[in-house]
């Protein structure tokens, strides 16, 4: 089996966490899991801030180089619908898509029936369109891609089937009008037995295009005897046919290590739902909730990651994973 050398490929930035919730101007029990995208040649995070109602709402902070000095807008961001079926209990873990000037948040509702995925669409983060419900529960970790693939829109999503204890899958669908969604596929099949990535994963921020396909980052959750862990591994999917895993790295790349991963509401709780490319083409900032509790960023160099998973082609340990096809519909 290959081992990855001693550098790590993501650096914590050493202002970690970057918000917490004495940041905000207003009571709140956590801030974390945000989206992330440029606005206005600044970097805008949505973050999901849980209220001491238990409900969460997204809220708006910006800051010029995207580590430091961040403001935090409370008039800008998102409501729930409380009165709804869709968003009852609030809206979380949002993933930005830009589409020239168009902002496509998709956002996961806690109904009456469970998560699902929704998509508002906003050119200002104050005033937002409403699309409805993309997935119906149990749905989340859900992303959309920034371009139409053959005159469709692509989804990356994650079904949680229950009872049947066969995992929980990253699948991909498609829309010719963003309302209409199906043929529909697995892509990313949690692995099994002792893997890091075994049963449980979800994507993280929405595809990134890069020279080699569009770059994944997910989460993977391992069950313990003492909890879950959530650790972050990377996948590259084909340019031009993203159901096509072209790469899938065998080791997480980020764990829960720092005292503020460790410890806070969900403990061992690494969760990132954004991440800006920088100028210079090169610099990765990941944006990620740790512990349900805080903001935290991670920085990584992009041929660094690439380079990874070149030593990480499909084939290997393929028979780990359940055959594709059993999965199709
Ligand atoms: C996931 C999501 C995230 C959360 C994580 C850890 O299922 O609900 O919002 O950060 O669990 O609790």
């Amino acid at each position: 089996m290959s081992h990855s050398g001693r550098e790590e490929l993501l650096t914590r930035h050493e202002a970690n966490p970057i918000i917490t919730p004495a940041d905000l101007p207003f009571m709140a029990n956590a801030v974390f899991n945000p989206g992330a995208t440029t606005y206005n040649g600044e970097t805008l995070l949505l973050l999901r801030v849980e209220h001491r109602t238990g409900l969460s709402s997204l809220v708006v902070a910006t800051s010029k180089d995207g580590l430091t000095d961040w403001t935090i807008d409370p008039q800008r961001g998102l409501e729930p619908l409380l009165d709804s079926f869709e968003e009852r209990w609030g809206i979380e873990d949002p993933r930005i898509t830009r589409v020239d000037d168009d902002y496509y948040v998709v956002y996961v509702g806690y109904s009456l029936a469970g998560p699902l995925v929704l998509l508002a669409t906003t050119k200002d983060f104050i005033t937002w369109n409403r699309h409805g419900v993309l997935m119906t529960p149990d749905d989340k970790d859900a992303a959309i891609f920034p371009v139409m693939f053959d005159g469709r829109w692509a989804l990356l999503h994650r079904p949680s089937p229950t009872g049947f204890g066969l995992g929980a899958h990253v699948w991909l669908s498609f829309s010719p009008d963003l309302r209409h969604w199906g043929d529909s596929r697995v892509i990313l099949p949690a692995r099994r037995g002792g893997w890091w990535d075994a049963n449980k994963v979800g994507i993280g921020p929405p595809p990134l295009l890069t020279a080699a396909g569009w770059l994944v980052c997910y989460h993977a959750v391992r069950v313990t005897a003492s909890g879950s862990i959530y650790r972050l591994g990377l996948a590259m999917l084909d340019r031009t046919d993203p159901s096509r895993v072209i790469a899938r790295g065998n080791e997480w790349i980020l764990a829960p290590t720092e005292h503020y991963e460790r410890t806070g509401d969900v403990p061992d709780a690494i969760f990132p739902c954004g991440w800006v490319l920088r100028e210079d083409g090169e610099t990765l900032h990941i944006y990620y909730g740790a512990a349900d509790s805080v903001v935290c960023v991670a920085e990584a160099k992009l041929s660094e990651l690439l380079n990874h998973l070149v030593r990480h082609p499909i084939s290997e340990h393929h028979d780990e994973m359940p055959a594709r096809d059993a999965y199709r519909a």
